[in-house]
């Protein structure tokens, strides 16, 4: 039997990561390609329990590399592609925006034109629910797929532009697309510079946990094991063209966030540092994950139990966050808070 090539980008990051290890352990009848450039938010240590099966492969390579990408396709003439690779933290974005640009942009469109020129089966690209904007503090509203696109940050404006160019190959040259937009995830192996982790982290060594302006800004949170089960189901599933929300209904304030954290650890709210707030902070993200629902999706963990299990991953991986933080990030940490 032919085994089908699966190529992952971003797969050394957060999400990319989770998903690889969750697709080289649930499917060994597909060869699973890890595709990464490496960048701070790339790790390949996250990998040593798949690394040696001989379903999964790794290759460092640019996005944005228009030859290095079109020579490879051509080589490996992968069937399907599964796309996270991209600059994620919105911080990042306002103080250097063009990387966003170019990694974001234009290395998902040399994806796209190389995925035509080999007739892929399916390119599922991973996006986010802050293409959307933001919503108000009233409750009751929530981001469906009709929702417009209102990107407010360098990130979110990258992100919907590289939306934009899958829906229009799909439209365009019939290119077999799914786009998925998630809410905030936090689970094993996110990295110390977003919230959920920094806080852990920092709460862990006893150094101030900063939270911007008054911490009343809402996240929706989805364990990143839910969700690499939505894209699970939307590689498989999803009908082509289609754009598919994911989100668990887990609203929490970012002050109601890094208090839950603080109890678990047994640590003192004293450790909370109210710091000048980001620059066009959204106020609000909350997701309506009908439309995935009706595909069959639903979520295996509350706010409660995900956030249970995470504490504990950091409590036992250690070492793991610890080399991170002590590299090129600890300079951009001190950068950025001048703490
Ligand atoms: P991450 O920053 O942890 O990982 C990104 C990965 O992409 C890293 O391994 C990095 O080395 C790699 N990469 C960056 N530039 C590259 C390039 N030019 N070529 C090849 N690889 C490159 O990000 P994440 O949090 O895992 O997010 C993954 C995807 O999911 C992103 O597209 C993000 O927009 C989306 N997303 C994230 C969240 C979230 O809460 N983190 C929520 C919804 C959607
Ligand atoms: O130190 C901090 N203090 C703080 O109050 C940081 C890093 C964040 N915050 C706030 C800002 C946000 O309201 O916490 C909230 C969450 O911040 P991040 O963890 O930076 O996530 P966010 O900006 O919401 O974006 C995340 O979710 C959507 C991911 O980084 C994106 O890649 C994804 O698309």
């Amino acid at each position: 039997m032919i085994r089908k090539k699966v190529l992952v980008t971003g797969g050394a990051g957060f999400i990319g990561g989770n998903f690889v290890q969750y697709f080289v352990n649930k499917y060994p009848e597909y060869d699973i390609y890890n595709l990464d450039l490496l960048t701070y938010a790339g790790d390949l240590t996250k990998h040593r329990d798949i690394e040696a099966k001989n379903n999964y492969f790794f290759i460092k390579a640019d996005i944005a590399d228009r030859a290095e990408i079109n020579a490879l396709f051509e080589r490996e003439k992968f069937d399907y592609v599964v796309h996270f690779a991209a600059e994620s933290h919105v911080d990042r974005s306002i103080s250097e925006p063009g990387i966003f640009v170019k990694t974001n942009v234009l290395g998902t469109q040399i994806l796209l034109d190389a995925a035509k020129q080999i007739n892929i089966t399916k390119f599922v690209h991973v996006s986010t629910d802050e293409v959307y904007g933001e919503l108000d503090f009233d409750l009751t509203t929530f981001f469906t797929e009709k929702t417009p696109l209102q990107p407010n940050s360098p990130y979110s404006a990258s992100k919907a532009s590289s939306d934009l160019l899958v829906r229009a190959y799909h439209e365009t040259f019939g290119l077999p697309v799914n786009i998925t937009r998630c809410s905030n995830n936090y689970g094993p192996y996110h990295f110390p510079e977003k919230l959920i982790p920094l806080t852990i982290s920092r709460a862990l060594s006893n150094q101030k946990i900063p939270v911007y302006g008054n911490g009343k800004n809402i996240r929706d949170w989805l364990h990143v094991f839910d969700h690499c089960a939505a894209i699970d189901l939307v590689f498989h599933e999803g009908l082509n063209g289609e754009v598919y929300n994911v989100g668990g209904h887990n609203e929490r304030t970012n002050i109601e966030v890094v208090k839950t954290i603080i109890h678990l650890l047994g640590k003192s709210e004293d450790l909370i540092d109210f710091v000048t707030d980001r620059l066009g902070h959204d106020k609000r993200y909350a997701i309506d994950p009908t439309k995935l629902e009706k595909l069959g999706w639903k979520p295996t963990y509350t706010f409660e139990t995900g956030i249970f299990q995470t504490v504990q991953w950091y409590l036992n991986n250690e070492q793991w966050w610890e080399e991170i933080i002590s590299g090129d990030y600890k300079k951009y940490f001190e950068q950025q808070y001048g703490l």
